[in-house]
């Protein structure tokens, strides 16, 4: 480890070696490298010693709040006993057959499997292949064809980048792979406002029934979605939207793939988002909060209705990784899952800190700058809009103000993520009253920061 290097000394390391995510290294300047030094509950410390509340929970994954010691230990434990093994060639594993024990418990009922991975993307990847076996398996080789939405997100790799509706994505790398459609997101907010949010939702469910129609019921293998899209803007659809795809999807032999990347484990207030809209899912892709970040893991939940089919037709399905039910990474999860219990935080999302920051977060839709304030659990978005009597006017372009105010959270203290011009919330589960009045605060002087620059700049109105 590199101890006594100084920030600057990182951030010129950084630039010199370091390939960032989802980063454009031409624009990267070295002074805007924040190195952050350690973490503790829903606070970060940077290397220049500035604490910053942590309001996305890392990357949407820190449910039970960052320095659990609990978690370490359980690793560390896990590691000095067995630190890694395999879960190929007929061997298993005490962590690996625990956790998949416990997932199977508080996943909805019917769904009673796991397969293990490292991240939401492998696990999406591992679903495609899964879904498009299993109608070869039924004697329905014809159903290839997966149905997704504009917008959403299930990764980056070229199976999961595919599944993702991101159009800068498919632009890179030739995507989307065949045999993936896109239909229409339930935005009410961004294409929705010529209908009210509940005609809107039965509106934009339609498009997966007009879709389905299009392409013949007899090609079409699967449709994927996320309850609420987390990346997409945190887009949560009108309440007649689900039910209706519920309807589309019971009327069509067609699987249901839910993913609960940034949903499952307490986000909205049950442990999956498919629970808080009464879906029945026959795959589940789970990741970020099965560990809480501590450990890259993730996986597949899949219905007993796909398990009996695999079990008594598949024969051997080629597909695995070498850090599938990784032991260390399953002692996280464990630790992990233990705490959501036993601290009760998903009943906490619900029925406390849930409903607590909702009142203060939507009262922030006051804010002159703020065109729609929406929040379900622990999932948050703020509209930022330059002309509050007409809320379907933005920014020009796109996106610039988005930056410019989440550039501004973080000077302030909070760590808050834009999509297009809103400021995206999804907070550790453990968040308390207090940090949740301090968050408000520091999102309130983001707000009012980012109007006296645009007014300065002659951007409102
Ligand atoms: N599905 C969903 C719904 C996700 O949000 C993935 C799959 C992929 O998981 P992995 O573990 O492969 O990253 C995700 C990930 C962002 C951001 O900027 C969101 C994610 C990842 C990175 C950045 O909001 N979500």
């Amino acid at each position: 480890m590199l101890h006594n290097l100084s920030t600057d000394d990182l951030r010129a390391l950084d630039a010199a070696h370091h390939l960032h995510p989802f980063t454009d290294h031409g624009a990267l300047t070295l002074s805007e490298r924040r190195v952050i030094a350690r973490a503790d509950g829903v606070w970060l410390w940077d290397s220049e010693g500035n604490r910053i509340l942590d309001g996305m929970a890392g990357l949407w994954c820190v449910n039970v709040g960052h320095g659990r010691n609990e978690i370490v230990e359980a690793v560390r434990a896990q590691m000095s006993e067995l630190a890694y093994y395999n879960t190929f060639f007929k061997t298993t594993h005490e962590p690996v057959i625990r956790l998949s024990q416990m997932v199977a418990e508080i996943a909805p009922e019917g769904m009673n499997m796991v397969f293990f991975g490292s991240s939401g993307s492998d696990a999406n990847d591992t679903i495609l292949r899964m879904v498009r076996t299993y109608w070869d398996l039924m004697g329905k080789p014809h159903k290839k064809t997966v149905i997704a939405r504009h917008n959403a997100y299930h990764g980056s790799t070229m199976g999961a980048a595919s599944l993702g509706g991101m159009t800068a994505m498919h632009s890179q790398g030739g995507l989307p792979i065949p045999g993936i459609v896109h239909v229409d997101q339930p935005y009410w907010f961004g294409s929705g406002q010529d209908m009210d949010p509940d005609q809107f939702g039965r509106h934009a469910a339609r498009a997966l029934e007009n879709a389905i129609d299009a392409i013949g019921e007899e090609h079409v293998a699967a449709f994927i979605a996320e309850p609420i899209q987390g990346a997409g803007g945190v887009i949560i659809p009108p309440e007649t939207y689900w039910p209706e795809v519920k309807r589309i999807l019971k009327e069509r032999d067609i699987l249901f793939i839910c993913d609960e990347v940034i949903c499952g484990f307490g986000r909205t207030g049950e442990w999956f988002g498919c629970q808080t809209y009464g879906l029945d899912p026959d795959f589940m892709t789970i990741a970020k909060g099965l560990s809480s970040g501590y450990l890259p893991i993730g996986g597949v939940v899949v219905s007993d209705k796909v398990a009996k089919v695999f079990h008594e037709r598949g024969g051997e399905f080629y597909h695995g990784y070498t850090y599938s039910g990784h032991p260390a990474c399953c002692a996280a999860a464990i630790a992990n899952l233990e705490i959501i219990r036993r601290e009760k935080l998903v009943e906490r999302v619900r029925t406390d800190i849930g409903p607590y920051l909702a009142e203060r977060w939507l009262a922030l839709g006051e804010h002159p700058l703020v065109g729609e304030a929406r929040m379900k659990g622990l999932l948050g978005a703020l509209e930022l809009v330059p002309d509050k009597s007409d809320t379907t006017k933005r920014f020009s372009p796109v996106g610039s103000v988005g930056t410019l105010a989440r550039d501004f959270s973080f000077a302030n203290g909070l760590v808050m993520r834009a999509v297009r011009d809103s400021l995206i919330l999804s907070p550790p589960l453990t968040l308390s009253h207090e940090e949740a009045d301090e968050l408000i605060a520091l999102t309130h002087k983001t707000l009012d920061d980012t109007w006296a620059e645009l007014k300065r700049q002659g951007r409102l109105g």
